[in-house]
């Protein structure tokens, strides 16, 4: 499943830029084998707030970059607030101190409401009217993102429905019984609006609210979705709890076309951050004749460690796992999703391209295993690389090893074995102390040694899979070329980065330092008869 996990490990985001403007023009699916969602159509991309993993969530750049940066049939989402006078705008949070900087505005406007039974303290939007609202801009709401892109207006769903560039709009009306307490009408307020604009979805987690206005769009291209929150919370107009809900897909039928679910809905994590078995939800809501929508995608909060950090690998979870396909999903990075549906399911495994880029491994499979072992190799092998990668070093006996780094303490456990006092300084190699594959024989190196997995990104709470940290055997370059023989590669690539002419011409260490840490080879061959 994970297509590209750790082949190459970069920011999974940034893949998706790079990926997208390699293959601009594709078009969402049309394959040959059917597609497990209930039409049979590709899954739908549901932009959430427009492009709000990069700009502010629900601001005008955010839903315009969408159509230079997502397949072309992507559908806008507005989660829908109503101001005091009655006007819909799209902004991702009822509380406008989250999203805006409204605070600077008007300091002083602060109350507190009664928000589901919770008593909720901050800026709403029922206190404002749009004119108020001018002076007040979006800012990015996750810390975490860039605040580059803040300062854009608020946008009145009118406008977004009738200037922005969409293929099909979906309303979420999240807190229709707040609003009614405040005397504002989310069902008046939607009626007129899908006579002015075409509204291809409506969502909401409250059962009254969809069900009062079902009769109303009927036999409209308007599809109702219910919205399931957490199991544990109770829905506001039935006093049941969400869990309870889901227990008869069927009630839920009688007034929505299809479900939105958080996605641990359909694959739970444990505690743990390993991905549990996937629940029946899926195949349950089709065979109720419902649609179903799965939430909170999002590339940089990609919790399980079963992913490698890759959100594509999480997608095509979701859409192409050969048992059942979600109908949509809700990301704030369309990019991703687009890719997955469009370029990275179904593939051809037999075809000779895979129906893809070449793509050359990291040190095998570095982000799942230790580098330059056994299992990275064959993970790298399992994940379609057209090549697998040997950086060569020399032990003290002179046999070729497959390892990343010639200081055995970046990639084995040498700091912890018998060996762990036999430092060296080795200027030419290092400014710091090392321990080099040099320095130890073979045997002691595979009778004493475990490898260790990299962890280039543990400093940004990125760690790597823990239960296979010192997983996997070394491999001598006579054992990884036996083992790349008779695998569906096009080639490997053997990199020396480190021969004793370099060593002896590299006169200024930091140099050398620089090229080995940005893993720059010297010399590399590509062998195409191996
Ligand atoms: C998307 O692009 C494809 C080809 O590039 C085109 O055939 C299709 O009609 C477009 N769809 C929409 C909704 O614009
Ligand atoms: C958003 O608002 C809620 C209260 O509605 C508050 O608990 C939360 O900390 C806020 N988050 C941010 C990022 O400001
Ligand atoms: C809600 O919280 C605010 C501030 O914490 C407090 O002043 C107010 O009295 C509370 N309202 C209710 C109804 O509990
Ligand atoms: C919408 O897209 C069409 C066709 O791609 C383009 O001609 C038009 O200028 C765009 N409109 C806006 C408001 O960006
Ligand atoms: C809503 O309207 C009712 C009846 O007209 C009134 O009693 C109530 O105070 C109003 N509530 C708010 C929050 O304006
Ligand atoms: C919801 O249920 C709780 C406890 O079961 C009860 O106290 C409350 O009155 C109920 N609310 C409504 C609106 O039925
Ligand atoms: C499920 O909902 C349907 C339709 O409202 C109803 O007829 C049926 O009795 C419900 N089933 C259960 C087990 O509650
Ligand atoms: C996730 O990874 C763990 C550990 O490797 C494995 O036991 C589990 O089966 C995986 N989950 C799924 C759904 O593949
Ligand atoms: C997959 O590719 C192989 C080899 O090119 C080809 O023979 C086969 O027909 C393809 N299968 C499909 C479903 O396209
Ligand atoms: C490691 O090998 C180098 C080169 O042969 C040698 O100079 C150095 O003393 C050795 N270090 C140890 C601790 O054996
Ligand atoms: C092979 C290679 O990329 N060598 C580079 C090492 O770094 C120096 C200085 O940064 C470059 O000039 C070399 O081209």
């Amino acid at each position: 499943m994970a297509k590209r996990s750790g082949v190459g490990v970069l920011a999974g985001f940034l893949m998706g830029f790079l990926l997208l403007f390699l293959r601009v023009g594709f078009t969402a699916a049309q394959n040959t084998s059917p597609w497990l969602t209930l039409s049979g159509r590709a899954p739908a991309v549901i932009a959430k707030g427009g492009f709000s993993g990069l700009f502010p969530d629900s601001s005008p750049i955010a839903y315009n970059f969408v159509s230079l940066a997502s397949s072309n049939d992507t559908t806008l989402w507005c989660n829908v607030q109503l101001t005091k006078d009655g006007i819909g705008v799209c902004l991702p949070d009822i509380n406008l101190d989250n999203c805006t900087d409204i605070v600077s505005s008007y300091p002083q406007s602060r109350t507190s409401y009664v928000v589901n039974g919770v008593n909720t303290s901050g800026w709403f939007s029922v206190d404002f009217t749009i004119n108020d609202l001018s002076q007040v801009y979006l800012k990015q709401a996750i810390y975490s993102r860039t605040p580059k892109f803040d300062g854009y207006p608020i946008l009145p769903v009118d406008v977004l429905g009738a200037q922005i560039n969409h293929s099909a709009l979906w309303l979420n009306i999240q807190h229709n019984a707040f609003y009614t307490q405040h005397n504002l009408s989310m069902r008046n307020f939607l009626l007129s609006e899908v006579r002015r604009i075409i509204v291809d979805y409506v969502s909401s987690p409250e059962v009254a609210f969809l069900s009062g206005i079902a009769p109303r769009l009927r036999n409209t291209r308007t599809k109702l979705i219910f919205r399931f929150l957490d199991k544990s919370i109770s829905e506001p107009s039935t006093n049941r709890t969400y869990g309870f809900l889901l227990s008869n897909l069927t009630f839920i039928k009688t007034f929505a076309s299809g479900i939105l679910v958080p996605k641990n809905y359909i694959w739970p994590v444990s505690s743990d951050n390993y991905l549990l078995p996937h629940t029946s939800i899926v195949n349950d809501a089709h065979k109720a004749g419902l649609e179903i929508y799965a939430a909170d995608f999002s590339n940089d909060n990609i919790l399980s460690f079963n992913y490698s950090y890759d959100p594509l690998a999480e997608y095509l979870m979701y859409i192409n796992n050969g048992v059942f396909s979600v109908d949509g999903v809700l990301t704030d990075f369309p990019i991703t999703p687009s890719e997955a549906i469009g370029c990275f399911s179904q593939l051809n495994k037999s075809s000779v391209d895979h129906g893809k880029p070449l793509i050359i491994s990291h040190k095998g499979a570095s982000g799942d295993y230790p580098d330059c072992t056994d299992l990275a190799y064959q993970k790298a092998v399992d994940d379609g690389a057209d090549v697998i990668d040997c950086p060569v070093q020399v032990t003290k006996d002179g046999h070729l090893i497959c390892m990343s780094s010639i200081d055995l303490t970046d990639s084995t456990t040498v700091t912890r074995s018998q060996f762990s006092s036999q430092f060296s300084r080795i200027p030419q190699l290092k400014s710091t102390l090392g321990i080099y594959t040099f320095n130890l024989s073979l045997d002691q190196i595979q009778k004493n040694l475990k490898p260790l997995i990299s962890q280039p990104f543990a400093s940004s709470t990125m760690v790597r899979n823990p239960l296979y940290k010192n997983s996997g055997a070394f491999m001598t370059l006579s054992d990884f070329l036996t083992f790349a023989k008779n695998k569906p590669l096009s080639g490997v690539l053997i990199s020396i980065e480190v021969s004793k002419e370099t060593i002896i011409h590299i006169s200024n260490p930091n140099e050398y330092h620089q090229n080995s840490s940005n893993s720059i080879v010297l010399k590399t061959a590509i062998l195409d008869d191996i």
